[in-house]
């Protein structure tokens, strides 16, 4: 039986995989993208994370980008930007979460001209018949409940579907990905396991600005449905307008570390310090060299947008480490299913 902590380690298999999938579908893609300037990234739970990771890198691009939960669409469709997605992006792995293909049906219908994108692990699901280009990650498709190889491949269909909407040679500066995911495997491993024994922590806070948001909020997911812990996700500099109240000695906060921040990021670790909460940093060598943090992963460089699946191995291996020592079954979460019918 394959077992979570089996795939998070298959994770540089599931890059090169899907690596090769992007290759294959580069032209369709690069010519579907160009001119297109408005996205809309819809999928639920770690599926709506990456959509929140995509729109973060669309508008980096200086194109517009937005990403909902699927039920959103239904619930408060008024609160969606009322603009005419040229191209809408459902992503889910299973592709048969009912609100994502529900989601999607309806802003087809309200957008008839629009193309669909969509990003899944499962070839043949309702979702594709949905789409003008399916892109699949065969190899990130989990037989566990927790989205871990999924996350961090579907991750990077994400940042190649956005380059590619620039140019077809983007695919060449994802060369080194799977090679330093087993990087970030082989570094992180040893420190999940250390924090992962310390049972007294009780309380998770990940900070993450712009397009690390998105990952803060799926570590939360991780923790969560792992450890059954308190867990919370916000931008760095709002952890002082309130989340502050809560640091205490049971506390670990994660920063994962942009080129963003400079001091003020410093001197936040040494505040969390004083308050009695441990740290941990996750970012490239010249992002984290000065932070005075308890634990720290390095991540290795790399071109522009190509390396966030990288960052959220350390906190996989922690939620599964965790699990572990509070007698949990990280296969087995509490009250979960691979995806949700309705
Ligand atoms: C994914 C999802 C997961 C979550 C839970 C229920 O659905 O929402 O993120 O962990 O297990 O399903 P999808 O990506 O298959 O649509």
């Amino acid at each position: 039986m394959v077992t979570t902590i089996d795939e998070i380690r298959e994770q540089p298999e599931a890059l090169r995989a899907i690596l090769e999938e992007l290759e294959n579908k580069k032209g369709e893609i690069n010519t579907l993208l160009s001119d297109v300037s408005t996205y809309l990234f819809i999928g639920c739970g770690s599926s709506y994370y990456l959509g929140l990771i995509g729109a973060s890198l669309v508008n980096n691009r200086r194109l517009f980008g937005y990403a909902t939960p699927a039920s959103e669409l239904f619930l408060s469709p008024d609160s969606i930007p009322s603009i005419h997605p040229e191209i809408i992006v459902p992503i889910s792995r299973s592709g048969k979460t009912t609100e994502t293909i529900k989601a999607t049906e309806k802003i087809i219908k309200e957008n008839p001209k629009s193309s669909v994108v969509s990003i899944t692990c499962s070839e043949n699901a309702p979702l594709g018949g949905l789409s003008d280009i399916t892109i699949v990650s065969q190899k990130g498709k989990e037989e566990n409940v927790v989205m871990t190889k999924s996350f961090s491949s579907m991750l990077t269909a994400l940042e190649c579907l956005v380059g590619l909407s620039a140019t077809k040679d983007i695919m060449k500066d994802f060369r080194k990905l799977p090679e330093d995911c087993q990087l970030v495997l082989d570094r992180s491993e040893r420190v999940a396991k250390e924090i992962g024994e310390k049972t007294k922590l009780e309380k998770f806070v990940f900070l993450g600005t712009g397009e690390y948001y998105g990952l803060a909020s799926e570590a939360v997911l991780k923790i969560e449905e792992m450890t059954l812990s308190w867990s919370e996700a916000h931008p760095p500099f709002e952890f002082r307008h309130g989340p502050r109240s809560i640091v205490d000695e049971k506390t670990l906060v994660t920063i994962f570390c942009s080129n963003r921040g400079g001091r003020e990021l410093k001197q936040l670790v040494k505040e969390i310090d004083s308050l009695g909460g441990e740290t941990l940093t996750i970012g490239r060598g010249r992002d984290v060299e000065d932070l005075e943090s308890d634990y720290q992963v390095e991540i290795p460089p790399g071109p522009r947008f190509t390396n966030l699946p990288l960052y959220i191995v350390p906190i996989q291996f922690l939620g599964y480490y965790r699990a572990i020592n509070l007698g949990l079954d990280p296969d087995r979460p509490r009250n979960l299913e691979q995806f949700v019918t309705l």
